[in-house]
């Protein structure tokens, strides 16, 4: 299968002609082909983005909003398709991807489909003197570029708020997860989606990507991917002036005080862990434990993660599926083997797993926890992003807090106590976008999302996304 870009509401070859091998990762087979496109591409969807635009600006709200529900019919009506789809080009469990990740496409239409219907803008009155009212105008054409974890759900996270605010969008999924990107601009086809409002240019990020960051009629770059591309990406258009939203990795803390809900805390911990084989920016990565009930959260835990089973994801069993692709699943090891060389005693998982039949050549780790080791050293400094995580003691709040706040990354944390004073205190000096008192990934979509420090710059979610994709001018009258 050949997959196609989405340029000017058709579905077109790419301009070079060729194509780069697209591997199920559970199997290590190739099984379809991404456009390998090109900034020529790029600026053909530049083209029919800037075509459409007056139109799509000027679309009467409601219109606008039935065509991007129309959207989310789509996919819905189609789900096993894009279930199939995601958990075979991504390697995660089929049952996550119809749980979690299609549905929440669904949302991120209707979510923004209905927020543009009440999305309002301030005026500011000087009595007697003046009113001043802010219009809230789309920015123009908008660049989404969106990783290969999540990936419709992140990849319709950007692009549902910049259509509902009335930008056209060139939109770039990962080359390394690219099909459901396909089927969305099949969908937008059925769902009659004027042509050039959406265009999806699939291929390289050191081609395609770099081509839309670079483009002079780009305004707007919303991205989510690693932190060292997001710098190039910010390095490109800070002296362009361009709005930039970047949502870029993590190294979470779970803290874990000695009041928690053991059982409750165990448990999800455990899911905040592991789930999409620990390839979610949001994963704990780094659980420190109140010294008073460290080894019995330690034992407590490494006895749940041994029960999860890894496996093909097509299975209804496995819990984790397989790791993205054979580099990731190399860097991942690679981080295992240097924790054991930081002096870390790998309490369970460590290595690959080898299935047998179908998924005989797929990419799978054991889930991994390791402790021992230092809080400053690198494993627990920098992003692994897979199945591993460590455990750390701690005496006081005080150090708790100190290692927490340790990394250059700063996207989110979860704390686990029954003492609401703390929660309240500890929440306040985090150095994280988001904190969950005694959950994990509890998203309303209202809420801002996004890091601080190396994990990004700006906010999506809610009225945040749709100011971002919005340029706010003051209009004052005198009265
Ligand atoms: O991401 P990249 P990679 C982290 C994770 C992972 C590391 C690298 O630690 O190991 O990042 O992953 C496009 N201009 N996260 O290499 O390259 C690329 O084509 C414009 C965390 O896969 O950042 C893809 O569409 N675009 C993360 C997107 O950027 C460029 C999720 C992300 O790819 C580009 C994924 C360029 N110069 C990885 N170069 C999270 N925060 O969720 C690449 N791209």
């Amino acid at each position: 299968m050949k997959l196609q870009n989405y340029i000017n509401g058709a579905l077109l070859a790419p301009t070079s002609g060729k194509y780069l091998d697209n591997f199920e990762p559970a199997t290590g087979k190739v099984y379809s082909y991404c456009p390998d496109s090109d900034e020529r591409d790029v600026q053909l969807a530049v083209e029919a983005a800037k075509a459409a635009f007056e139109s799509w600006r000027n679309t009467d709200l409601e219109e606008r909003m039935m065509i991007l529900m129309r959207m989310a019919d789509g996919i819905e009506k189609r789900m096993d398709e894009f279930v199939t789809a995601e958990s075979r080009d991504n390697g995660k469990p089929l049952k996550l991807a119809r749980a979690v990740d299609i549905p929440r496409a669904v949302s991120n239409f209707r979510f923004y489909a209905s927020a543009i219907q009440h999305f309002a803008s301030e005026s500011h009155q000087m009595p007697g003197v003046a009113i001043n009212y802010t219009l809230r105008q789309p920015v123009g054409i908008a660049g989404c570029i969106s990783p290969w974890n999540l990936p419709l759900y992140l990849f319709t996270w950007k692009i549902a708020p910049a259509l509902a605010t009335g930008n056209c969008v060139v939109a770039k999924p990962s080359e390394v997860t690219p099909y459901t990107a396909y089927l969305l601009s099949e969908v937008c086809i059925a769902a009659g989606l004027p042509k050039g409002v959406l265009n999806i240019v699939h291929g390289l990020g050191s081609k395609v990507g770099q081509a839309i960051v670079e483009h002079s009629d780009i305004k707007v770059i919303s991205f989510t991917g690693g932190t060292e591309t997001g710098k190039r990406i910010a390095a490109t258009a800070a002296p362009m002036f361009k709005k930039i939203s970047l949502e870029l990795g993590g190294k979470n803390p779970t803290l874990v005080f000695a009041d928690c809900d053991f059982e409750a805390t165990v448990k999800q911990v455990v899911t905040a862990s592991f789930s999409n084989q620990g390839e979610i920016c949001l994963c704990g990565s780094r659980i420190f434990v109140e010294r008073s009930i460290y080894e019995k959260f330690r034992d407590a835990f490494v006895a749940r993660v041994l029960q999860l089973k890894v496996g093909d994801p097509n299975e209804e069993t496995s819990n984790l599926g397989a790791i993205v692709s054979a580099p990731h699943q190399q860097k991942i090891l690679s981080y295992i083997q240097l924790a054991q060389e930081e002096g870390g005693k790998i309490l369970c998982g460590g290595k690959e797993v080898k299935l047998e039949g179908r998924c005989n050549e797929g990419y799978f780790i054991q889930p991994t926890v390791i402790e021992g080791l230092d809080f400053l050293c690198r494993t627990q400094q920098e992003e692994i992003f897979g199945p591993v995580t460590t455990l750390t003691p701690f005496e006081t709040e005080e150090e708790a807090l100190t290692m927490a706040n340790s990394v250059k990354y700063g996207l989110a944390a979860s704390v686990w106590t029954n003492d609401l004073k703390r929660a309240h205190c500890i929440a306040e000096k985090l150095e994280v976008g988001i904190v969950w008192i005694n959950c994990w990934l509890l998203r309303d979509l209202r809420t801002p999302f996004g890091g601080v420090k190396s994990s990004g710059v700006g906010r999506e979610g809610g009225w945040e996304a749709l100011r971002f994709f919005t340029e706010p001018k003051n209009v004052c009258i005198k009265q």
